[in-house]
């Protein structure tokens, strides 16, 4: 409610504005071929992850198919993918990262 009674209203550009940005999912998948030290070395270099985190996180993918390794805003995400996945084929691997949205 504004000063001289009436109910404010935002205008829908500024109140989208107000938003937090929508957020992805950086996901990457299992395969048999990847070695296990280059996807923690890729969590650690691209994920900003700890050599334990990185390792647990390698494990989760090894185990259940698929993990989160971070949440971003749409540009970031995209980047991420684009870096790993160029990452690992410049090393001969078939690692696949992807986004979702969150
Ligand atoms: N499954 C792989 C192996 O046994 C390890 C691996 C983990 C590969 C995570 C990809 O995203 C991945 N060497």
């Amino acid at each position: 409610m504004g000063k001289s009674g009436q109910i404010e209203t935002v205008d829908k550009g500024v109140e989208e504005a107000l938003q937090p940005p929508p957020m992805y999912k950086v996901m990457l998948f299992n395969d048999d071929y990847t070695p296990m030290d280059f996807v923690v070395e890729i969590l650690q270099l691209f994920f900003n992850k700890n050599h334990q985190e990185a390792t647990d996180i390698m494990l989760l993918v090894h185990h259940q198919g698929k993990a989160v390794c971070g949440l971003y805003p749409f540009g970031i995400a995209e980047t991420k993918v684009a870096q790993v996945n160029q990452f690992a084929r410049q090393h001969q691997h078939p690692l696949l990262c992807s986004l979702e949205k969150a």
